[in-house]
């Protein structure tokens, strides 16, 4: 497992909704250059043969910008594009799976929903879990409550694996959710939808710097 300790406390998600018509590639370069070091290519919509050279060119561009890339549930593109890791959702193939693809040195981070859901990835072959929705969230429908900051600081009290919070996450929630035992926050939103994400995401290592 090549996850590096500490876990960069800043996970960034690619949304070609906010991207105005630039490619994952062009947001990864754009969000490594302002200093985000854990990259994830998320792509709900677009087919596998479509959105594989996207992958291919976000690996290169992060990794000559040293950031680490993180395909989102296809396992077969990170395969192919040499990316750093994949995130699994529950949908997606069970962790033991990805493992015995893509091998030792991959990230593997898993979606959990529930603090019992989180503490028991704990024990699959995952270097990193992430726990949501933390706060309300519109960018992924779903039907479940947020779990609330207490709820990552139940899981953290009982697994020192590295934790990622993710869903309605904003600014002024960062140190509630770092308080609560969060090594990462993951963001989508807030990121991009004030219009000027390299900005924002200047806050944010600020603020992370201090929390
Ligand atoms: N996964 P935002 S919540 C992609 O609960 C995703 O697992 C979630 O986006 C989970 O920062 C979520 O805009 C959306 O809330 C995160």
């Amino acid at each position: 497992m090549a996850l590096p300790a500490p876990l960069p406390p800043l996970y960034a998600i690619t949304d070609l909704g906010a991207a105005h018509g630039q490619s994952h590639a062009e947001l990864v370069a754009r969000l490594a250059a302002a200093g985000a070091r854990l990259i994830q290519v998320r792509e709900k919509s677009l087919p596998d043969g479509s959105l594989l050279p996207d992958v291919i060119a976000s690996v290169k561009t992060a990794r000559s910008a040293g950031a680490l890339l993180i395909v989102n549930d296809r396992v077969d593109l990170a395969l192919i594009a040499g990316a750093h890791g994949v995130h699994l959702g529950e949908q997606d193939l069970p962790a033991e799976v990805a493992r015995g693809l893509l091998g030792e040195n991959a990230i593997i981070g898993v979606s959990t929903h529930s603090p019992a859901g989180a503490l028991a990835a704990a024990g699959a072959p995952v270097d990193y879990i992430a726990l949501g929705p933390i706060y309300a969230t519109l960018t992924k429908a779903s039907e479940r409550p947020p779990l609330g900051p207490e709820a990552l600081a139940w899981v953290r009290s009982r697994t020192s694996i590295p934790l990622v919070a993710i869903g309605g996450i904003t600014l002024e929630k960062v140190a509630e959710v770092r308080k609560a035992g969060a090594d990462s926050i993951a963001l989508i939103s807030d990121l991009y939808s004030g219009g000027d994400f390299e900005g924002r995401l200047g806050q944010y290592l600020q603020a992370l710097s201090k929390a």
